[in-house]
This record gives structure tokens, sequence and C-alpha cells, in this order.
């Protein structure tokens, strides 16, 4: 059996979040993104998501580029061509620089169908062992302090295993000290999306006293080597996001001792494969890994979980169930987390299926290739 793609389809998709997210850089609720199915000859099919935002904060990479990677590069390399194996489709990439996001819609659109091809899940493809994840919650910023332990003390009735809070200049001291004073003890890290530089050196090492598990990238996404400069001036072990990739970065962070934590997203490396590889380098190098969140749909979501069952994935990630952020979600069933866990799904591939009537109606527009 080969991965013989016949017809693939990407669909523009916009769900409205049940509340604003808001970070350093930027706010979403009107979520749009794009989602990507594979077909082979038998009508089997493979699922990814386009996590790109419409806005290229973040990343420099917005829906709208991905769609145009897409149609006119990626989906023809890969559209009637004989591939052995899903962990070749970042090889067959090579050539197209960065657009991690794009590439990782379609590829691990095929991770899904070979997963399904050879009735496996797509956690056991992959080389996952865990039978369940433990999960986090990201907590973006809020209006009032008042709101902000509202949605702390929901999510630890949810049973989540750790609070990422959302921080910037001028909401960063006084909010984790307003945390520490209500909660002394919870497991709890701080994400500051890039907004610091080396002058706020004072700033972050007063963050030092509250105990933090990590403050997430504090400098700017190309700062491998200011962050350097940073983790030998402060305690706080510092977990790299927007700066890693790619295998590389991952290297390049350790070789320089950036970083105690890495972030690894599916998405922003270019797809399972590679973070996998970079998983596998960090297990090498005792630097610890956890799964982020681009606040995903089920689709983005199931492959997330799938890939966290990888063995150095040992601290919870920001993988929130399907209720966290939507109404209604576009799998069946939605992702649930109970005490903190979400089980892997048994059934072949990303294990959750399409609610299709779900799907059509959060379509925008839509277009199939063949
Ligand atoms: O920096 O991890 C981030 C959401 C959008 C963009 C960047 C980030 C985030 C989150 C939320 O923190 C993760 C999630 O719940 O999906
Ligand atoms: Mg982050």
């Amino acid at each position: 059996m080969t991965l013989k793609i016949d017809h693939v389809t990407i669909r523009q998709l916009k769900m409205r979040m049940k509340s604003p997210f808001v970070t350093s850089f930027g706010s979403v609720q009107d979520k749009q993104f794009l989602i990507v199915e594979v077909k082979d000859a038998n009508g089997l099919t493979g699922y990814g998501e386009g996590v790109a935002f419409e806005v290229p904060w973040y990343t420099e990479e917005t829906m709208k580029t991905s769609w145009h990677l897409l149609e006119d590069f990626l989906i023809p390399m890969v559209l009637h061509k004989e591939i052995g194996h899903p962990s070749e489709v970042s090889t067959i990439f090579h050539s197209i620089r960065r657009n991690n996001m794009a590439k990782a819609a379609i590829e691990t659109a095929m991770w899904d169908l070979y997963a399904k091809q050879n009735k496996i899940p797509l956690a056991t493809a992959l080389g996952g062992m865990r039978k369940a994840v433990e999960v986090g919650v990201s907590i973006g910023i809020q209006p009032t302090t008042a709101k902000l332990y509202e949605k702390i003390d929901h999510a630890l009735k949810e049973g989540y295993k750790r609070i990422k809070v959302k921080i910037k200049p001028g909401l960063d001291i006084s909010l984790i000290r307003a945390i520490r004073e209500r909660y002394p003890e919870v497991p709890l890290m701080a994400d500051a999306n890039s907004c610091y530089t080396l002058e706020n050196l004072p700033l972050l090492k007063a963050l030092d006293q509250y105990n933090l598990l990590m403050i997430e990238q504090p400098l700017a996404a190309d700062d491998i080597l200011e962050h350097a400069k940073l983790q030998k001036q402060i305690k706080t072990p510092i977990c790299l996001d927007e700066s890693i990739c790619s295998y590389d970065d991952a290297k390049t962070a350790i070789e320089l001792e950036s970083c105690g934590v890495i972030n690894i997203k599916y998405a922003r490396v270019g797809g399972l494969t590679e973070a996998k590889r970079i998983h596998n380098l960090c297990e090498e190098n005792n630097i610890k890994v956890w799964c982020g969140g681009m606040l995903e749909a089920g689709v983005g979501r199931a492959h997330a979980v799938a890939l966290t069952t990888l063995s150095n994935f040992v601290l919870p990630g920001d993988t929130a169930g399907s209720s966290h952020y939507w109404e209604e979600d576009i799998i069946e069933p939605k992702v649930e987390v109970k005490e903190g866990l979400i089980n892997i799904p048994h059934e072949p591939g990303i294990g959750y299926r399409i609610n299709f009537s779900a799907l059509d109606r959060y379509t925008v527009k839509q277009h199939q290739y063949s």
C-alpha cells in the first residue's frame, strides 16, 4: 500500500470562540483556519488543520499564505505521487523554504491517512506509548484580575494540571504576584510571546521569586543567542516556543543552553515528522518538552494529542479539551479532559470522526484539487 493521493480538498472555516483569546501581540475570537482532506483511490480520507492565523503576528504565515503555498506548491508535490511513508513528506517539501504551517496542514493529513490505511491509531504510527496524556491550560490576558481568578478557578475545577498565563509589559510582576497571593502552590508558568528584550533583565530576574515552572519565549523569536544570555542570569527555566521552527533551531538552542524546556507545536515546525525529530533530539539532551497549541479545532487537537504520547512529553501540554474554546467542535466525540487527562482514542488515524454537519456549517470556502 502506498500513500497515493487522488484528491485534496482545502476548506476555509470560520468558528467563533467562546471568548476572545488575548496575548501580548493581539486578540482572536472569530477564528479562521483551513482543513485539508487527502483522499486515496479507495476513498479513505486523512485530515489536517492549517492553523496559521489571519494576521502574521505569531509567525510570518497567514491563512491566505497557507492556501497559496498548498495550492501552488505543496499539493502538486504529493498529488498522484507514490509515497511510501508519511515521514517522507517533509523531505519532499524540503525545497520549499519554511511556510511550516502550510506544510504541516497536509503532512499531518497524510499521517492520518497512513494510520487509517494500516488500521492503527495515529499515536501508534508515531511510536507513542502513552494511553493518556496530561493537560494544562493557557489563559489569555483578562480585562480584570477578578476575571482572571474566575478563569483559573474554573480551570482548576475542571482538573487541568497546570496554569499558563500570558504576560506583557505592565501586566507581568503585578499579575504573577496577584496569582501567587491566591494560589501559592499551583503549578504556574508565564508566556511572554516575545514581548521583552534584555533591557528588561531586572523584571525577568524579579520573576524568579514566584516559583514559576518556566517562562515561555520572553525574548524575540529569532533571538536564540540572547535567550542563552538571559538563561545564565535567571533561575526560572526558559521554555522556547516561537524560536524553534526546525530541528536545527532546537540543536542551536541546546548547544547554546538557551532553554531548559521546549514547547513543541507540530505546525510551527512543519509537521509531525519534524516534531518527532525535535522530540528525540531533546530526549537525548535532557531537555523536557511539552505540546503547545494554536487554538486548534478538533482535527489539529487530535494530531497534537497523538504526538503527546511520545515518551519525552513529560510536562502537561496546552491541549485543552474541545469545550474549553468551542460550543461545538468539528469532530466526534469531542476531545474530553477528565482529571487533567485526555485518553488516547483506539480507532485508526486521529481516532475522532469528522462531524460533517458542523464542518459544512463552518466552511466559508472550499476547493478540490485532483
Ligand atoms: O504562544 O503558545 C502560544 C495561542 C495562539 C498562539 C500562540 C500561543 C497560544 C496559546 C494557546 O498559548 C494554546 C492553546 O490553547 O491552543
Ligand atoms: Mg507560547
